[in-house]
């Protein structure tokens, strides 16, 4: 199945896809893929105004009933599994059963948001004052802004969306420009879902295709009450400051520069495959994959050397092959940051394994590279840097409160694990003096998060929260109600105000 027949198996026409101001290629093969027109500032801002509009009428929609507009996409989803994972990974390069499992986590978090939609509960508090009660009331919050990335295409938008849906919030989402192709494909399968539910305002989901100048416009715009938005932390320098200008409310979700530790009566077997995982899987291109190890000095010697064979042996090529374990990076930009990434590393000492392009004659348009370790001294510069493509960057740690203090020693805090048997090394890797990411596992890696957890993290990766556990406050407003049933008024605080 080409991109053409994945297309048209998920309901689309394909010639829609012969014109448009936007080409989209394939990573796998640098070849053009399908043609997108975008938005312009005029179309974008009647599409704000549609989505403001919406928001009007699915407010008052009681939650279960917009739930089962968010179950019937994940009957959508159910039923494109195939096909929209497969153009993930002809649009993305990601392996194909990464495309799928993208796809799974879409219908997980409507299966979760479906749930939710019944369970939004508020608090009842405790009144100071006799006859009175307290309780939250949770409310709808307005239009969402979703910005996504391309190394998730469709799952980021769905983390965001779904709960959007279920919370009451109509969604206008501007997907990377890079994987317009899946954002369509996915947008197309919500009116599917829509039609059949019937009851969902015009506007409640739309696309904004287009670059960064047009979509700034959707930052700065009143009408749209959150923006939640994925990508680099040079990109939420701009996006968070804008928004808070306007007091508006940001999910940010950017950069992430993770660690694993290896402790000394670690599981090496459990280890070496978790880091391997987390630091080659996607090509290095997801925001929780492994950029650094820090290893205790006892098991460096075996850990670095397993791992530099497990990484001689790896397969590299056509995602959608089978044994395939690394495919492409997104394009020549990222090839370009790797090698500038190594270079630096060169200068501060790093001894470098691997790195490079391979496949060149295969595919001349387009860049696979050999995954890349830097044993490193100590962290230098460009370790405090993320670089988005496969360097695993490798330090050596004497005693436990060192790895701490290494793991949490760069800006970003997105997620961190530590592999190793003793309890307490565990238990305090993951409390308040730990590490200091949003993500801290034990004997797993750093990628592959469930939804039904809170996902984001700390510092420069922005706060923001999105997906499972108590995320979908951030999709609505909050009111206080106390209620009086006496015929008295007694203020708080004891205040006597009388004449
Ligand atoms: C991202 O790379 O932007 O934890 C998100 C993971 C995925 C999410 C990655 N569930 O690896």
């Amino acid at each position: 199945m080409n991109a053409n027949d994945c297309l048209k198996s998920l309901g689309l026409d394909a010639k829609q896809f012969e014109t448009g101001d936007l080409e989209v290629k394939s990573p796998i093969d640098g070849e053009v893929i399908g043609r997108v027109q975008q938005d312009t500032a005029e179309t974008l801002d009647k599409k704000i105004a549609k989505a403001a509009a919406a928001f009007e009428v699915w407010k008052s929609v009681p939650a279960p009933e917009r739930g089962e507009l968010v179950r019937l996409l994940g009957e959508e989803l159910r039923t494109h599994k195939a096909a929209l994972g497969r153009l993930v990974t002809l649009e993305n390069g990601k392996l194909l059963q990464e495309g799928l499992g993208e796809v799974q986590e879409m219908i997980d978090i409507c299966d979760f948001a479906v749930g939710l939609s019944r369970q939004l509960y508020g608090l009842t508090i405790q009144s100071e004052r006799a006859g009175h009660t307290m309780r939250e009331n949770w409310h709808p919050l307005g239009v969402v802004g979703v910005i996504s990335a391309f190394n998730f295409p469709v799952a980021v938008w769905a983390w965001n969306a779904a709960l959007a849906f279920v919370c009451g919030d109509p969604v206008i989402w501007k997907p990377s420009d890079k994987t317009p192709l899946t954002a369509i494909a996915t947008q197309h399968l919500f009116e599917v879902a829509a039609k059949k539910f019937g009851k969902a305002p015009d506007g409640l989901s739309q696309l904004a295709i287009c670059g960064r100048k047009i979509a700034a416009a959707m930052v700065e715009d009143k009408r749209v009450a959150l923006i939640s938005a994925t990508g680099s932390t040079a990109m939420g320098r701009i996006v968070g400051p804008t928004v808070a200008k306007r007091f508006g409310s940001t999910i940010l979700e950017l950069g992430g520069n993770n660690a694993i530790i290896v402790a000394p009566t670690a599981d090496l077997d459990l280890a070496l495959r978790g880091i391997l995982f987390g630091a080659v899987g996607t090509c290095g291109q997801r925001c929780t994959s492994t950029r650094r190890l820090v290893v205790h000095e006892d098991i460096y010697g075996t850990l670095v050397p397993d791992l530099k064979k497990a990484y001689a042996s790896i397969t590299i090529g056509n995602p959608l092959e089978d044994g395939v374990l690394v495919g492409p990076l997104i394009d020549e930009g990222a090839f370009v940051d790797m090698e500038a990434g190594l270079k630096q590393a060169a200068s501060e000492g790093g001894e470098i394994t691997g790195g490079g392009r391979v496949l060149k004659n295969e595919f001349p348009n387009a860049y696979y590279v050999n995954p890349a370790i830097v044993e490193m001294e100590k962290q230098s510069d460009i370790v405090h840097n993320e670089t988005f493509a496969p360097i695993l960057y490798i330090m050596k740690y004497k005693n436990f409160e060192d790895a701490i203090a290494i793991q949490n020693a760069v800006p970003q805090g997105l997620s961190s694990a530590i592999f190793t048997n003793d309890v307490r090394e565990a238990e305090r890797f993951t409390s308040a003096t730990g590490s200091d990411c949003g993500i801290a596992n034990v004997n797993i890696g750093t990628s592959g998060a469930e939804i039904g957890g809170a996902f984001g993290g700390e510092k420069e990766t922005g706060g923001g929260r999105e997906s499972g556990s108590d995320s979908w406050k951030a999709y609505m407003r909050r009111s206080t109600s106390t209620v009086n049933y006496t015929s008295d008024l007694p203020l708080a605080q004891g205040i006597k105000f009388e004449t």
